[in-house]
């Protein structure tokens, strides 16, 4: 054993800058939520008997620790040098708890943990997560050997996550249950102070990859209408750690005291749009206490409807970044990490604005310009409602944003002006809010309304409910002829868009991971079809260029996989391959090669 640890360390202090790229991928890819790994064995914990003939002089603490191990080392299997005690201690009403893990070659495992309690000289319980299941073999411990030196590994980790290494704590060997076998690991620490991330993370000494990792900072936690939820009538739930750490690396709250952050500053605000009040926030936890009896603007409605524009807004950045809205394509954020595009353009949300009633809105300048979205209140009902607070609002909102910045660049703010393009601007906003809401025991012909909480209507704001049951919305091409309205033009665009989401969900599935953005499940494809699109499409598109830029999407993203899916899905709405831009007639034509 001290030969192997020996040869770590002189590895390090012969190693290089130069880097054996290890195979394994990006440790940061390995989850989809962008969290790095971390594995642990499930605990038992069992309560054991008295056996009668305690000791009812005072043990000392000593002893208990001996009897403590001694138990342990019997109850798992253990020799006398497999198990360590890392610490104890003994509490007021005298029992001791004796906490430890497992050693292999004098080195800890480090998720193999076991713990006794012992009070009046008898053990009382105990746990552990490792050696538990006798039926299984224990599993095998590799030599202490490294293929990568402790610098390489923390070089490789810091590329890896963008922390750079605290090395005010030493390097230690540790062995690592990984759920597949126990490796050889490096463990150190990575701390960023200026974006409050702290986090001790093991390095498979052999692949470069982290294999677990544990996050040092505190929780964040927002109490809001977490999606696919809509509106309050379907619960508040407090969220904990929603960020994703590949789309928002510092965080969603800067401070974890106010709804302000690199993404969204969320605030009341005055005529100017002067922030007054930010939703708040303390030891960054963002609690909330809606009621439903009082008006939008009493204190907790306020802040219950802050903290879930926050939530929602944050929550847009970081899928969208998923699918593509990142730095470089024009996101909106205040520090682009060095990662291309323009900063200084987190949203300004003005919460319950005054300036209007019954609407919301978005407003997109180019890339490095910070764009305002203002969520006005409902007045149909007493009390009013607040657009905040149903959350297909604000993701049709920011959704304006995601369009405008990835139709013909980020640097225009000009592209979806045109009537009929604007009117599509609508029809991208409600088909992401559809999405972001659905669920997996949705069916395609359920009618699903827009606003029917603010406005108080299960028929909603549009002129139809979406669905492919044509009896319930019959909106087909030529439709768009006898509208002129944005927002009734957007709901043609929608509905053919939703037809070919259902052909998509129907045969490929549904994924309720949307962060996921590279699953093969119909819902989580249509996303990236749909905003793979935006990106290729024309300045001021059409509806037969937009359908003809998801068409190209899904040659680039999926090698036309989909084709048929989405080409049958417009063609039952009357957008088939011989709809003209000229003329508004529908043509249900489906290629032939299509038809089966
Ligand atoms: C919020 O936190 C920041 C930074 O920790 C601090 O400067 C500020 O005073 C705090 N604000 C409130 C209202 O507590
Ligand atoms: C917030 O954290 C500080 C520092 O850890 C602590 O002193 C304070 O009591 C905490 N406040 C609350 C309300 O938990
Ligand atoms: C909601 O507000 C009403 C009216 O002020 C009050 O009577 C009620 O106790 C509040 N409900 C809660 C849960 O705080
Ligand atoms: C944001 O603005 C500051 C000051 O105007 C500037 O120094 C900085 O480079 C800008 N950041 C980005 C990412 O554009
Ligand atoms: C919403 O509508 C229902 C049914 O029309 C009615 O009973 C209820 O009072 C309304 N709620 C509000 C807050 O106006
Ligand atoms: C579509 O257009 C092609 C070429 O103009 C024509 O041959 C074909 O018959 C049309 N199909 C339908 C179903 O109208
Ligand atoms: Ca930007
Ligand atoms: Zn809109």
């Amino acid at each position: 054993m001290r030969a192997s640890f020996s040869l770590a360390l002189a590895l390090a202090a012969t190693a290089t800058t130069v880097l054996a790229a290890p195979a394994t991928s990006d440790a940061l890819q390995r989850r989809a939520d962008g969290k790095l790994p971390f594995h642990f064995p499930k605990s038992v914990y069992e309560t054991v008997a008295p056996t009668g003939r305690a000791s009812f002089g005072k043990v000392s603490e000593a002893k208990a620790v001996k009897i403590a191990t001694d138990f342990l080392a019997a109850k798992l299997g253990l020799a006398a040098d497999e198990f360590k005690v890392y610490n104890s201690f003994t509490d007021a009403s005298g029992t001791t708890h004796v906490y430890g893990a497992q050693q292999a070659n004098g080195v800890r495992i480090a998720n193999h943990q076991a713990a006794a309690h012992v009070q009046n000289g008898q053990v009382v319980s105990f746990s552990s997560s490792f050696n538990t299941d006798t039926s299984t073999a224990k599993p095998r411990i590799p030599p202490m050997s490294a293929k990568l030196s402790v610098r390489q590994a923390i070089a490789k980790a810091v590329e890896d996550t963008g922390i750079p290494h605290h090395a005010d704590f030493a390097a230690v060997p540790e062995y690592v249950n990984t759920g597949s076998g126990i490796v050889f690991a490096h463990k150190f620490q990575l701390r960023d102070t200026s974006k409050g991330q702290w986090v001790q993370v093991w390095v498979d000494a052999n692949t470069g990859e982290i294999v677990h990792s544990a996050d040092f900072v505190n929780k964040f936690s927002y109490k809001a209408i977490q999606l696919p939820k809509i509106s309050p009538l379907d619960g508040f739930t407090t969220i904990v750690d929603p960020e994703n750490a590949k789309a928002s690396p510092g965080g969603w709250s800067t401070t974890g005291n106010s709804t302000k952050g690199n993404n969204a500053e969320v605030a009341k605000r005055n005529a100017n749009y002067v922030a007054q009040k930010f939703g708040t926030g303390v030891n960054s936890t963002f609690d909330s206490a809606w009621n439903a009896t009082k008006e939008p603007w009493a204190d907790e409605n306020f802040q219950a409807s802050a903290v879930n524009l926050f939530y929602i807004a944050n929550v847009m950045h970081d899928i969208s970044y998923q699918y593509g809205f990142t730095e470089a394509a024009g996101n909106f954020q205040t520090d682009n990490f060095g990662r291309g595009g323009l900063g200084n353009d987190s949203v300004i949300v003005s919460v319950q604005d005054g300036h209007e009633t019954d609407d919301a809105d978005f407003n997109t300048p180019p890339d490095g310009q910070q764009p305002q979205m203002r969520m006005f209140r409902f007045v149909d009902t007493t009390p009013g409602r607040d657009g905040g607070l149903e959350n297909t609002v604000p993701i049709h909102e920011y959704t304006h944003g995601i369009s405008n910045r990835l139709t013909g660049g980020s640097a225009t703010g000009q592209c979806l002006e045109t009537d009929l393009a604007g009117g599509m601007g609508e029809g991208w906003s409600d088909f992401v809010a559809l999405v972001l809401t659905a669920k997996s025991t949705d069916t395609a012909t359920q009618a699903i309304p827009i606003c029917a909480y603010v406005t108080n209507s299960t028929a909603g704001i549009r002129t139809h409910p979406y669905s492919t049951d044509m009896g319930v919305n019959p909106l087909t091409y030529s439709e768009i002829g006898q509208r002129s309205e944005a927002h009734d033009i957007g709901e043609v665009w929608t509905t053919m868009l939703w037809e070919v989401y259902r052909n998509l969900v129907t045969k490929y599935g549904f994924n309720a991971n949307l962060y996921d953005a590279k699953s093969t499940a119909g819902n989580i494809v249509a996303l990236q079809l749909v905003i793979g699109g935006m990106m290729n499409q024309p300045c001021n598109p059409d509806l037969v260029q937009a359908r003809d830029a998801i068409l190209t999407a899904d040659q680039t993203y999926y090698n036309g996989k989909y084709k048929c899916d989405i080409l049958k899905g417009f063609a039952k709405r009357g957008l088939g391959k011989n709809a003209t831009s000229d003329a508004y007639e529908d043509q249900f034509d489906v290629p032939a090669e299509c038809q089966i």
